[in-house]
């Protein structure tokens, strides 16, 4: 079995996954996606979805970090980080949500924009703006400037400084919330006009320190015909969810799967589980054979196609 993680080095989202290899000590192949779009040896695995990162383990393809995560704790077989339940979860989506807006605000303003997009030739840098005003399609993905991100980032790094001691952030093991959290200020970290506005908190460069010593696992470097050949050779893994599906659904039926917030592209397949925490569709193609695409069902509509 292999595990693909489809990514590029600047995604913070993908970061948030580096990192939980390093924590479960993977190997694992190395596929660089461009960081716009077209992405076609890609969209052939997720039929669509093109959110950064994805992670494929051979005929199963798992889409959005919240699902990847719950995906290496099951290959692993370690619940650990799950183990503050509802608490770590909520801080979890909390982060993923709306401290991530923050960092965004703060890195997109013009003069972090200038520092990120530094190396990149003036078209470069209009390909990247469209491609993003592409994804979230008319609506804004982060409804307030930077300003009032930079209030947001002081706020919430003051309560995170009184938080984390000199642990995680509920105590001497990581939990989920960790890497969400932590993947967010990463960003900001990254940013050489926003680095700075870590530096009064010590506890947290300190517990972000401890974050970034899991390191990223062993690293293969791979590519995108790889994972299609890895999909192509083996038969997905059924999901095994248990529940009964929604009323209204049956099994096998054609089912679109759609994020609700931004990259709004619905990928249809095949109905083939869906629980409180997943929802699972099978699909063919050409290059990939029969795959599994595993979507999380909280922040994705499923409707009947
Ligand atoms: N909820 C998603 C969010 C992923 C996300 O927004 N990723 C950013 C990159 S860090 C993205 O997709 N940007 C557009 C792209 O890469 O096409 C997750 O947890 O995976």
């Amino acid at each position: 079995m292999a595990i693909f993680l489809h990514h590029y080095p600047a995604s913070l989202f993908s970061e948030k996954v580096r990192v939980l290899l390093g924590y479960f000590g993977a190997t694992w192949q190395s596929v660089e996606i461009p960081s716009i779009m077209p992405r076609p040896l890609l969209m052939p695995l997720t039929g669509g979805y093109r959110k950064t990162p994805v992670l494929s383990i051979d005929a199963n393809v798992y889409c959005d970090t919240k699902i990847i995560a719950r995906a290496l704790a099951r290959h692993f077989d370690d619940q650990q980080l799950y183990a503050h339940g509802f608490n770590a979860h909520r801080v979890a989506d909390w982060a993923d949500s709306q401290l991530f807006q923050v960092t965004v605000a703060l890195n997109f303003s013009p003069d972090a924009i200038a520092a990120m997009m530094g190396n990149l030739a003036p078209e470069e840098a209009a390909a990247f703006q469209q491609d993003r005003a592409e994804l979230a399609k008319g609506a804004s993905i982060v409804s307030f400037g930077p300003e009032a991100a930079a209030a947001y980032l002081r706020h919430h790094l003051e309560e995170l400084e009184a938080a984390v001691g000199d642990g995680f952030l509920f105590g001497p093991r990581p939990s989920i919330a960790d890497f969400s959290v932590y993947h967010c200020l990463w960003f900001v970290q990254n940013n050489p006009v926003n680095a700075p506005r870590l530096e009064p908190y010590r506890n947290v460069l300190a517990w972000m320190a401890r974050m970034a010593a899991f390191g990223h696992g062993s690293v293969v470097d791979s590519s995108g015909e790889a994972a299609l050949a890895a999909a192509r050779d083996a038969a997905p893994v059924p999901p095994g969810l248990g529940a009964p599906l929604p009323q209204g659904f049956a099994p096998g039926q054609n089912v679109t799967v759609t994020p609700v917030d931004y990259g709004r592209i619905p990928v249809a397949g095949r109905l083939a589980g869906w629980d409180a925490q997943e929802v699972v569709i099978e699909r063919d193609s050409d290059e990939t054979g029969t795959v599994m695409v595993h979507f999380p069902s909280a922040g994705f509509e499923v409707a009947a196609a």
